[in-house]
């Protein structure tokens, strides 16, 4: 029997800081773009911190690098903190289906072939980097989750929207609504926006006036060559700073590079 691989928490207290906060999404193993735009355009510190928000896996070639990157970080000092996205969820859910031939070629067809030793098993430090994975992180000024909540009652009608996974990790077209959430505008990626709905979801939020707050530029696109299909500008990886502090909501972005 495989020991469990799924997420331990569903959330935790993020310590108040010094600098300054980012939220980055669906980098989809886009590593090398993504260490770009940390350390040249960010030029992340450690009194920074810095939120991932998930599908960090699949389509690009360079995921286990990513991961390595995070790890290595975390280390070093650096608050990074690391949602789950929904390809994360079917990554781990193959896992415990089938442990044989049929995860073998989830991870080949992936680029995830360094992620299981020879037994196919998860190697022990990616367990612990998925097990440390949460769902959602709720901070002064805006709550943070890979796709959304359920707050218009699309999937289950529960009255907690803070415990329903399915939600956190798929639910699209999600619009938001402001009573649901404490007031606080959901930063969230899953779905591809252009880069203008995300500069105007960002103007609205400094006017405290956002439900929602998407980051997600499709940076991935590129490899599915998919450049073309949205109205507007595409394939960027974003990060957004979200500082209360200074009631900072800015857009940084990097085209895809590998
Ligand atoms: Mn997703």
């Amino acid at each position: 029997m495989k020991d469990k691989v799924y997420p331990k928490l569903f959330t935790q207290d993020i310590p108040k800081n010094t600098g300054r906060r980012f939220a980055i999404s669906d980098i989809h193993g886009c590593g090398k773009t993504f260490i770009y735009l940390v350390e040249e355009i960010l030029k992340l510190t450690k009194d920074d911190q810095l939120f991932v928000l998930g599908d960090l896996i699949d389509r690009g070639k360079n995921a286990i690098l990513l991961i390595d990157y995070i790890i290595e970080k975390q280390k070093e000092g650096y608050p990074i903190f690391v949602l789950i996205g929904n390809h994360e969820q079917m990554l781990l859910d193959n896992y415990h289906r089938d442990g044989n031939q049929t995860y073998q070629k989830v991870l080949k067809y992936d680029n995830l072939e360094g992620l299981a030793n020879e037994d196919s098993e998860i190697k022990p430090k990616y367990v612990d980097f998925f097990e440390s994975m949460l769902f959602y992180i709720e901070l002064e000024n805006c709550l943070l989750v890979h796709a959304g909540f359920d707050v218009n009652y699309e999937f289950v009608k529960i009255q907690n929207i803070f415990t329903d996974k399915e939600a956190m990790l798929w639910i699209r077209d999600f619009k938001g609504n402001l009573e649901r959430t404490q007031q606080k505008p959901v930063v969230h990626g899953h779905v591809v926006h252009n880069l203008d709905q995300i500069k105007e979801s960002l103007e609205l939020a400094k006017q405290k006036k956002a439900a929602v707050v998407p980051i997600d530029n499709g940076c991935a696109y590129v490899i599915l060559g998919k450049e073309e299909k949205n109205n507007g500008e595409i394939g960027n990886l974003c990060a957004v700073e979200i500082t209360e502090k200074t009631n900072t909501w800015k857009l940084f972005y990097t085209p895809f590079r590998e």
